[in-house]
């Protein structure tokens, strides 16, 4: 079995959350770089127009959004696994929280005047005003929390995680790491991208110490990868991932759908569907360079619409 290829930048909290998965697994994987604005041409290629950083490629099929991509890793390489059987449902509940609530006070919090300046070093003085030009129609709608509030909520929520391993617990569901300490963990790495930002987690030593344990995780290893070659795999692969689409939920197979995120950055992707069960939406679409692929969605926070009613 090929290699799974994670297309993502180095600085994106959710791509840190599936390089930690990668890490944990002890998995080999292709690294391709994306860029973190638009325009992203290749991306389009393989993607259909879903723009979200990071997602997951092996041939000609392609795995957006972490939930979903963290299961195709767990189905791939079960050990250690990310849903401990007792705790799988609130790890769950947790890293759900994490990935909107904490990750959405963690980038207004980080993202003030002396933390961009850390998380852009390097960069030419435009760099600034064309991310924020380019992150303003992909979350518009939200309310963006202030540098206040973010703080007040990110000192809340810290000391609720900390005492979640007041017990002497070593991963926040128990013994074991889980997905909920990965979904965490990310929002925390976006916080030590900005040194000045990080006096924040002085007082919570439980979760300092917990956060170097999942840091320790590692990436896994990382082989670089370009993108036009990535392109190539998919266009010469034969076969697709085996899909099911089960009737009782609503649609039928080989209509035409568009499937959209819910929450920001709510460009839909169109195309006939191929699979649908209550965990995976998958739609097959056809592009001139990377040939027909198969671009799967968790079901769960993606708005399927008939494409004559769109
Ligand atoms: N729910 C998505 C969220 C992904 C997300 O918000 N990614 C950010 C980067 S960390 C993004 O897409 N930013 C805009 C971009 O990369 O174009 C997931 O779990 O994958």
């Amino acid at each position: 079995m090929p290699a799974f290829i994670l297309h993502h930048y180095p600085n994106s909290p959710f791509s840190q959350k599936v390089r930690l998965i990668l890490g944990r697994k002890a998995m080999a994987w292709h690294s391709v770089h994306v860029p973190s604005i638009l325009p992203k041409p290749d991306v389009m290629a393989l993607t259909g127009g879903y723009r979200r950083t990071p997602f997951l490629q092996r041939g000609a099929d392609v795995w957006c959004d972490t939930a979903l991509i963290a299961r195709v890793l767990e189905r791939a390489q079960p050990a250690p696994t990310l849903y401990p059987a007792a705790v799988a449902g609130p790890a769950q509940l947790l890293a759900q929280w994490a990935d909107s609530t904490l990750f959405w006070v963690v980038i207004p919090y980080t993202l003030q005047p002396a933390g961009i300046a850390c998380v852009l070093a390097g960069a030419p003085p435009q760099a600034l005003k064309a991310f924020a030009a380019d992150r303003a129609p992909f979350t518009a709608g939200m309310t963006r929390q202030t540098p206040v509030d973010a703080t007040v909520a990110l000192n809340t929520y810290l000391g609720w995680l900390d005492g979640q391993l007041a017990d002497g617990r070593e991963f926040l569901m128990g013994a074991e790491s889980s997905i909920a300490d990965f979904s965490v963990a990310h929002c925390l790495w976006f916080v030590h991208l900005a040194p000045p930002m990080l006096p924040i987690l002085e007082p919570f030593a439980r979760l300092r110490a917990w956060y170097a344990r999942v840091a320790a995780f590692g990436h896994g290893t990382p082989a670089p990868m370009k993108s036009a070659e990535a392109i190539a795999l998919a266009a010469a692969a034969t076969a697709h991932e085996p899909t099911r689409v089960v009737p009782a939920l609503g649609f039928e197979a080989g209509e035409s759908v568009t499937v959209t995120p819910t929450d920001y950055g709510r460009d839909p992707v169109a195309g006939r569907l191929v699979g649908l069960t209550a965990d995976e939406v998958v739609i097959e679409r056809h592009d001139e360079r990377a040939g027909t692929l198969h671009v799967h969605f968790p079901r769960l926070g993606f708005q399927i619409r008939k494409e004559n009613m769109a």
